[in-house]
């Protein structure tokens, strides 16, 4: 009777360890891949690695028409963050913003490809223009910060020009009010 129990605890444990098992793949290229380094020595974990690391503790201060909003300014710029993904996007890719504002973008690379992060007006932008503000390197779970100041009429965008990328569809746009 009694080993018959343990028989049915196990059988049960080993069920929900698959089960948990499969739900760490499922979390996909995002996270999986990025396991093995991190999962042995216990970096992507700590304490440093996940609240340091990747996140940086700023969130995105509210834009225009959103309840708190302040503009932006070269001494007080507003913090946006934006994230770049393994699927070759960023999220969100599209930042409204108030004319003139000072904006500093946090941008965190998830997942394991390495990307850039350019941002100016549109036509440099796409040309990937040299001299144009630019992140480069932006490695895996890494937060990096740029400040720019909107001062023209625009159009302005954003974009990765890690090979490849862009011609992906790595781009966003920036919306003046
Ligand atoms: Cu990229």
């Amino acid at each position: 009777m009694t080993s018959r129990r343990l028989g049915w605890l196990s059988t049960a444990l080993v069920v929900a360890g698959i089960a948990m098992l499969g739900a760490s793949l499922a979390l996909g290229p995002a996270r999986g891949a990025s396991a093995p380094s991190g999962w042995g020595a216990g970096g992507m974990m700590g304490g440093a690695g996940m609240m340091g690391g990747i996140w940086n503790g700023r969130a995105s201060a509210p834009g225009p028409g959103e309840s708190g909003f302040v503009a932006g300014t070269p001494a007080a710029p507003r913090v946006v963050r934006i994230v770049a993904t393994p699927q070759l996007r960023f999220l969100p890719d599209v930042v409204t913003i108030q004319a003139g504002e000072t904006i500093t973008f946090d941008v965190t690379t998830m997942g394991p490809t390495v990307h850039e992060f350019m941002v100016g007006p549109a036509a440099d932008v796409a040309a990937d223009t040299a001299g144009t503000p630019e992140i480069a390197d932006i490695g895996m779970m890494q937060t990096r910060s740029l400040t720019y100041t909107f001062t023209g009429p625009g159009p302005y965008a954003f974009a990765c020009h890690v090979t490849g990328h862009y011609e992906a569809g790595m781009t966003g746009t920036i919306t003046v009010q």
